[in-house]
């Protein structure tokens, strides 16, 4: 599975923002080593409700299949049951969606008991509602060609053991969170401050950085799926820094949980410091999004986040002229910006510039001061 793909997508106005969201996706399969050998986009009003794109572009994308070894077909939308079961009656290989592919990346590489309960949590309520076909499909696979399936009986037992696999999770959960919010309070005397922002935009590297260590980077997506806090002195003065997970677009609304517990750390911070990929594109999209979920998801109105522009030795000439062409945001003073009538400042650096992380260095110190 997810070794010989094609990913489908749907757009109604914004092609590019389409385009963009199934590279997005097939950098997400490149963490399962996986090719992608075509992107099928259509353009649609609205999602097809049985079959996701339209009929004729779904013989479309039978052709293609037929005449290349594809494995698994991924679609950039969460499906419903009903369209797998239609889109299967056309095309025969794996179909997996955007929530099951992030589902599957995190089952893989979560570490923490913590984490992988959250993970089985979520796997669980995406079987759920397609137990029944499931059920079918594991007969199919079986070759159990004129066997009926499992009667209603018995899947109904199964709904119920899941169900209650579901409730003792959330127990589980609810007990280690507990725990959680123990030692958090332990560390409480401690200036703790929490690197967030987009998945790949440098945020383990500049802790790497700070810290002279050698936590795994890469140009991947989520590389870090668990937080990890690390101790620094900066004149003396220590401060706890929290790498954390990286956001998404279009994160299932069953990970959103998980995701926000993964990032409870970010809660308990005196300041957060929001790092941008400056070279990359659509940062004004992203920069939104991750800005909101921090105001409006977590809560963190009154909480100090300062912005760290990053990788700007990816860019030529790089001036703060392109960060106001790039979010279309005015900068002011030349070290803030105003979002939403808050005020974010911001510094910008290279992580690979050795004068840029001392400079991160007294700057992470000042805005310490008055804590
Ligand atoms: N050119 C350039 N590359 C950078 C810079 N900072 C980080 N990178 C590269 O960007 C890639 C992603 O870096 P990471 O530190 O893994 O990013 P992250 O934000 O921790 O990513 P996730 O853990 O996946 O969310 C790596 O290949 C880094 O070497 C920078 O300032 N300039
Ligand atoms: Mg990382």
């Amino acid at each position: 599975m997810y070794i010989n793909n094609i990913i489908i997508g749907i757009f109604k106005n914004n092609k590019n923002k389409a385009i963009e969201y199934l590279n997005e996706l097939e950098n997400l399969l490149l963490i399962f080593k996986g090719k992608v050998y075509k992107k099928f986009l259509q353009r649609r009003f609205k999602v097809n409700n049985l079959t996701y794109v339209g009929k004729g572009f779904l013989k479309k994308i039978s052709l293609y299949i037929k005449k290349h070894t594809i494995d698994t077909v991924v679609f950039d939308d969460e499906l419903s049951l009903s369209q797998i079961k239609n889109i299967e009656k056309t095309i025969k290989c794996n179909i997996s969606d955007r929530t099951k592919l992030i589902l599957d990346i995190f089952s893989n590489k979560a570490k923490t008991s913590y984490a992988k309960l959250q993970v089985k949590l979520a796997n669980y309520q995406y079987i759920l509602p397609r137990l029944k076909h499931m059920w079918s499909h594991l007969e199919r696979q079986r070759g159990g060609i004129g066997l009926r399936g499992p009667g209603e009986k018995e899947i109904e037992t199964d709904r119920r053991l899941i169900r209650n696999k579901i409730l003792n999770l959330k127990k589980k959960l609810k007990k280690i969170k507990n725990q959680i919010i123990i030692q958090r309070k332990r560390r409480i005397n401690n200036i703790i401050i929490s690197l967030v922002g987009y998945t790949n935009v440098g945020k383990t590297t500049i802790i790497n950085k700070l810290t002279n260590k050698n936590f795994l980077t890469e140009n991947k997506y989520f590389t870090t799926l668990d937080a990890k806090i690390n101790k620094i002195y900066i004149n003396k003065k220590k401060i706890l820094l929290v790498d954390t997970i990286g956001f998404l677009r279009k994160i299932p609304t069953k990970l959103i949980e998980s995701f926000k517990s993964s990032i409870i750390e970010i809660k308990n911070s005196n300041i957060i410091l929001h790092v941008i990929d400056i070279s990359s594109n659509f940062i004004k999209d992203k920069f939104f999004y991750v800005t909101n979920f921090l105001l409006y998801e977590l809560k963190l109105y009154s909480k100090k986040i300062i912005i760290i522009f990053n990788k700007i030795d990816k860019l030529k000439n790089f001036s703060n002229k392109l960060i106001e062409e790039k979010i279309n945001i005015k900068v002011f003073n030349n070290n803030y910006i105003i979002y939403n009538n808050k005020k974010f400042h911001f510094i910008t650096i290279s992580s690979k510039n050795k004068y840029n992380i001392k400079q991160l260095k007294e700057f992470i110190y000042n805005i310490t001061l008055n804590i």
